[in-house]
């Protein structure tokens, strides 16, 4: 993904290891194993997680691309251990396993997983070749590359921040409270939710599903703060930053809708209810009345914080499962039930968070590219000194 900070991810969920190699980071970026840590731990929380994140202790190893706490600019590779492993090395072993070693074959398909498409897609009549990679599991991967593209971005002052505005239905109310605030709320609640009200409603619902052997979906919101005006362009289709968080929103396991700044809600109100006034003054230079584009206007950043919300479908895995069919047999049965969590709306944040650092980078890097961090330090500076003339 990306034209400048590119990376894949590779590894199944109960293989030896999540990897992922980055191109593309500049030399001379202060960088530790700590600095990516924090973030895969957030990733495992949020009430309603199922039991694997009660065997993991997801911790980063870097293994190439760092030497004494500096990016070097070469590729930079990143190993997440599953600890499950251990449990699971016969069954996902690379060599053929001794007779009688446990298959934990899957045939019968979840309704709103990859399985069955990607059981015909590939000819795979077992379906754990599906669900290994297909899994939740891979996300782990994303946000230990978001850790460097943050790094990145924390140099030149862009934070980022997510909270969850919905579950199961239950919305958070009208809020006025600080940035600051918000993310301090977040931090400190088990479902990332900034309204005390809904959250012990969400909770309430969480309880009430996994009691029926139900799951739940919700929408979260990832907020960018520091971006200077002009990431992104609107001269390419493929260039516009609203299309390039689309993608990275929407390709995150389990999302089914994406929007920017007042969203849907732009689709239902007249022209001089949405668009952003444009004021001026000495101290400030241009500012807007609000910020319902979310940061964008034409593919481009307006110096704005950039607010983008994910829908996300309530997980495929029910332990009241739905009506399948055995791809071996055809006959009517129940889907299979693989251990899975009730809720992972909180979690799915701080992959957001991860995706929308890693298109800001990609954009940033596309802007001020250079290959050592000092290099990007004076285009970015020169830049920025131009625009006071504005
Ligand atoms: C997840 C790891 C998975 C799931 C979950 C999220 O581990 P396991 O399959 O061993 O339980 O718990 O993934 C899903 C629910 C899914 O449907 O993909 C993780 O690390 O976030």
């Amino acid at each position: 993904m990306g034209g400048v900070f590119r990376f894949l991810t590779a590894g199944e969920s109960h293989g030896e290891a999540l990897t992922a190699v980055i191109d593309g980071v500049p030399a001379g970026l202060p960088l530790t194993e700590a600095d990516i840590n924090g973030d895969l731990a957030r990733r495992q929380r949020g009430y309603g997680r199922g039991g694997r994140m009660k065997i993991e202790r997801d911790q980063v190893h870097i293994l190439s691309g760092v030497r004494w706490g500096a990016t070097l600019g070469s590729p930079i590779t990143l190993s997440i251990a599953n600890r499950d492993w251990e449990n699971w090395k016969a069954t996902m072993g690379v060599a053929v396993p001794e007779a009688g070693a446990a298959k934990k074959e899957v045939t019968r398909p979840r309704p709103g997983h990859a399985d069955l498409a990607g059981a015909m897609k590939y000819g795979h009549r077992d379906i754990r070749n599906v669900l290994e990679r297909s899994s939740a599991r891979e996300t782990t991967a994303r946000v230990a590359v978001a850790g460097v593209a943050k790094r990145l971005l924390a140099e030149f002052g862009i934070s980022i921040l997510s909270h969850v505005t919905e579950i199961g239905g239950v919305r958070i109310g009208e809020l006025d409270i600080s940035l600051d605030e918000l993310a301090r709320r977040a931090e400190a609640s088990e479902v990332r939710c900034v309204d005390p009200a809904a959250e012990a409603a969400i909770i309430a619902k969480i309880d009430d599903a996994k009691a029926k052997g139900d799951t739940l979906g919700g929408v979260f919101e990832v907020v960018a703060l520091g971006c200077p005006v002009g990431l992104g362009s609107y001269v390419q289709w493929d260039r516009r930053l609203d299309g390039r968080l689309a993608q990275a929103f929407s390709s995150i396991q389990a999302i089914k809708g994406c929007e920017f700044g007042l969203g849907f809600e732009t689709a239902r109100r007249p022209g001089s209810g949405v668009h952003d006034e444009i004021l001026f003054d000495a101290a400030h230079g241009f500012r807007r009345s609000t910020n319902n584009a979310g940061g964008l206007e034409g593919g481009v950043t307006n110096g704005q914080p950039v607010v983008v919300r994910a829908a996300m479908k309530p997980l495929s895995t029910l332990r009241t499962p739905l009506r399948s069919v055995d791809l071996a047999t055809k006959e009517a049965v129940e889907a299979v039930v693989e251990r899975s969590d009730v809720c992972a709306v909180p979690a799915a944040g701080i992959v957001g968070e991860a995706m929308m650092a890693i298109v800001l980078a990609d954009a940033f890097l596309e802007k001020f590219g250079g290959d050592g961090l000092d290099e990007i330090r004076h285009n970015h500076r020169a830049y920025l000194d131009s625009l006071k003339s504005w």
